[in-house]
C-alpha cells in the first residue's frame, strides 16, 4: 500500500476543549509538597494514543532516569502516571491471560485524525480516565516546572494532550517535551506540542539545565549522573519494573534509531550499580518481574551480563527476568543459558529478523542461521521451551517479500521456538526511513501518526495480517506438543 501525498503536520485536533472534570480526591503518591523551599518539578507520563496497546512491562524510564538527577541535585519531584494500571480510583482491566505483571489498559476510543482516518480499525486513548488524570493535577500544588515525556513517535497524541491540560490548569507554568519522539521528531514537537521546550537526547543535564533556568536555582549535582538510580519509586508499584544496563549499540541496522538516541556508541552502568538497582528494586519497591530495557545487553558478555547474572545468583535474589527487546542470538551458548536460567530469565527474544542472506547482510549481519540455530540449542538444552524463548521476525519493511518472510518464520518454527512479528515501523533519520520515502511508501513529511507500525506503512495491511495468523498458527502448533 503507498501512502504517498497523506497530510502532514499535526493530525491531532481534538486538544481545543477542556472538558469539565469531577472533583474526584485521590490518595497521591509522592505528591508536591505546599511549603518547600525546593523547586517543586511535576513530571508527567502521557497516554498511549494507538489502535491497540498492550502494557508489556512498559515503564517510563526515561522520565525516571530524569526525575532521579533531578531529585539529586536537590529539586523536589512528582510523577503523575497516565499508564498506572493500579490506581484506586480506576483499576486496569484484568485477564485470566495476564502474566508477569502484563495486561491490559482502559480504552477511550476516539475519532481518528486525518492522517489516519483511512485505516479501517478503531483507535483511541489508552490509560487512565481524563477525570482521574484530572483529579491528580487538581491534587497538586502548583509545579514550579513540568516534565512530559514521550515515546513512540505515532504516541505524541499523548503527550500533547497531556500539554494543553497541564497549560490550561497552570497558565505560565514552564512545560518541557523529552523523550523519543521528542528527539526523532524534534521539530513537528515544536512546532505542534505546545510545550515551551522540546529537549532532544539524553535529558539528565538537559533536563537539570533547563529546570535550573526557568526556576532559578543554581542546583548541581554532588555525582556523575551515571551513578543515580532512576526514581523507580516514584512509580506506583505495578510488580514490575525495567531496567537499563547499557545504553547505545555496536551494530548499525538501517530501520533502527538507536544511534540517534544514544550517540556515541555502548556505555556501560557498573555491574555493581545495576545490581544495586535491581536489588532495590526487589527488595524495597517488591518487584518480582523485571524487564531489560537494553539495546544490547549480551555484547561483551563475559565482561557484562556474566558477571552481573554472577551476583544476582550469589545475592539470591527472587526474580523474574524478561527481554521484551530482542537478545544477539549470535551470544548465547551454553554457558550463558545455562547462568540466565539459573537467573531466573522466563521470557527470551531473540532478534533474528530475516534469514535471507542479502537482507542480512545489509543490516550488518547481525546473526545468521548457524549462529541462531546454536543459540537456541543452547538455550533448550538447558530446558527453555517454546513456551519462554520466540524470535523476532522483521515484516512489513519496504520492498520486502512475502516468501522471504515465511522462509524466515518456517526456519524459527522448524527450531521449535515461537515466532513474534515485528511490523517495521519507519523511523525517521534512519537509511530505512530514507529507503520507504523514495519507494513512495510514505512523505517525507509524513504526519508521525503514519509510523504506526500496526498500519504497516510500507506493505500491505491485509496480506500482513493474514502472515501474523499464519505464524499464530505456527506457534499455536508448538505450544500445543
Ligand atoms: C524499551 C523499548 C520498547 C519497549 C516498550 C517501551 C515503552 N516504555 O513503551 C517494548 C519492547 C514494548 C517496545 C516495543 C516497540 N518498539 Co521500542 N524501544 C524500546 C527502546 C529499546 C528503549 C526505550 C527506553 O525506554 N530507553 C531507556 C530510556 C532511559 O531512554 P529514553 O526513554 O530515550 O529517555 C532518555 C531521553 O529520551 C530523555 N528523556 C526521556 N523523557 C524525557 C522527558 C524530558 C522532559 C526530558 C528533558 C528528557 C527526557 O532522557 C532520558 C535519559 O537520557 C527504544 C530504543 C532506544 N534505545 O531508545 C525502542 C524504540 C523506542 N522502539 C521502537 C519500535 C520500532 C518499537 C516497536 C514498533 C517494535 C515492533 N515492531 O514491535 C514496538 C512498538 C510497540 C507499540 N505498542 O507500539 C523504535 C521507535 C519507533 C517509533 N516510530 O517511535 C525505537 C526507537 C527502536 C528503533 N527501532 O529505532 N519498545
Ligand atoms: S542490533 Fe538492535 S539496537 Fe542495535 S542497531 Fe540493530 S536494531 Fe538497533
Amino acid at each position: 500500500m503507498k501512502t504517498s501525498g497523506r497530510s502532514n503536520g499535526c493530525g491531532f485536533l481534538s486538544c481545543c476543549l477542556l472538558e469539565e472534570v469531577s472533583q474526584i480526591r485521590i490518595g497521591q503518591l509522592g505528591s508536591l509538597s505546599e511549603d518547600c523551599d525546593m523547586a517543586r518539578i511535576l513530571c508527567i507520563n502521557p497516554w498511549i494514543y494507538d489502535f491497540a496497546a498492550y502494557n508489556l512491562w512498559i515503564e517510563p524510564l526515561g522520565l525516571l532516569t530524569v526525575a532521579g538527577v533531578l531529585r539529586q541535585a536537590g529539586h523536589e519531584v512528582a510523577l503523575v502516571d497516565c499508564l498506572d494500571r493500579h490506581h484506586p480510583a480506576a483499576p486496569a482491566p484484568i485477564s485470566t491471560r495476564d502474566a508477569y505483571g502484563c495486561g491490559h489498559f482502559a480504552k477511550v476510543e476516539l475519532p481518528k485524525p486525518r492522517a489516519i482516518a483511512h485505516v479501517r480499525r478503531r483507535w483511541g486513548r489508552y490509560g487512565l480516565p481524563v477525570e482521574i488524570f484530572e483529579a491528580e493535577l487538581a491534587a497538586q500544588p502548583r509545579p514550579d516546572a513540568v516534565l512530559v515525556t514521550s515515546m513512540m513517535t505515532y504516541w505524541y497524541p499523548g503527550p500533547f494532550e497531556v500539554i494543553w491540560r497541564v497549560k490550561a490548569r497552570w497558565p505560565g507554568v514552564p512545560v518541557a517535551l523529552g523523550g523519543v519522539y521528542a528527539s526523532l521528531c524534534t521539530e513537528h514537537a515544536r512546532a505542534y506540542s505546545g510545550a515551551d521546550a522540546v529537549l532532544s537526547g539524553p535529558g539528565e543535564a538537559q533536563a537539570l539545565a533547563w529546570v535550573n533556568a526557568v526556576t532559578g536555582e543554581s542546583r548541581v549535582l554532588a555525582v556523575a549522573p551515571s551513578d543515580i538510580l532512576p526514581a523507580h519509586d516514584l512509580r506506583r508499584p505495578q510488580g514490575y519494573v525495567a531496567i537499563q544496563t547499557a545504553r547505545g549499540c555496536p551494530f548499525h541496522c538501517p530501520y533502527c534509531a538507536v544511534h540517534q538516541l544514544a550517540p556515541g556508541g555502548i556505555a556501560r552502568r557498573s555491574v555493581e550499580q545495576v545490581v544495586r538497582e535491581i536489588a532495590w528494586c526487589v527488595e524495597s519497591l517488591g518487584a518480582q518481574d523485571i524487564a531489560f530495557y537494553d539495546d544490547a545487553l549480551l555484547v561483551d558478555a563475559k565482561r557484562h551480563i556474566h558477571p552481573i547474572l554472577d551476583a544476582i545468583i550469589e545475592r539470591g535474589l527472587h526474580v523474574r527476568f524478561h527481554t521484551p527487546n530482542g537478545l544477539h542470538a549470535r551470544y548465547i551458548d551454553q554457558p550463558l543459558a545455562e547462568k540466565m536460567r539459573r537467573a531466573g530469565f522466563v521470557t527470551i527474544r531473540l532478534g533474528l529478523e530475516t534469514i535471507d542472506p542479502e537482507e542480512e547482510k545489509r543490516d550488518g549481519g547481525k546473526v545468521d542461521e548457524v549462529a541462531f540455530s546454536h543459540a537456541v540449542e543452547a538455550l533448550k538444552a538447558t530446558g527453555f521451551t517454546a513456551r519462554e524463548v520466540a524470535a523476532y521476525v522483521l515484516v512489513g519493511r519496504p520492498g520486502q517479500t512475502l516468501e522471504k518472510v515465511r522462509a524466515t518464520v518456517a526456519f524459527a518454527h522448524s527450531l521449535g521456538i515461537q515466532v513474534h512479528a515485528a511490523e517495521f515501523s519507519p523511523v525517521p533519520g534512519t537509511a530505512e526511513w530514507r529507503n520507504a520515502v523514495n519507494a513512495g511508501y510514505i512523505p517525507a513529511d509524513a504526519d508521525p501518526l503514519l509510523h504506526n507500525n500496526s498500519i504497516y506503512p510500507c506493505a500491505d495491511a491485509q496480506a500482513m495480517e493474514e502472515l501474523k495468523q499464519q505464524i499464530r498458527m505456527g506457534n499455536q502448533a508448538l505450544l500445543s506438543l
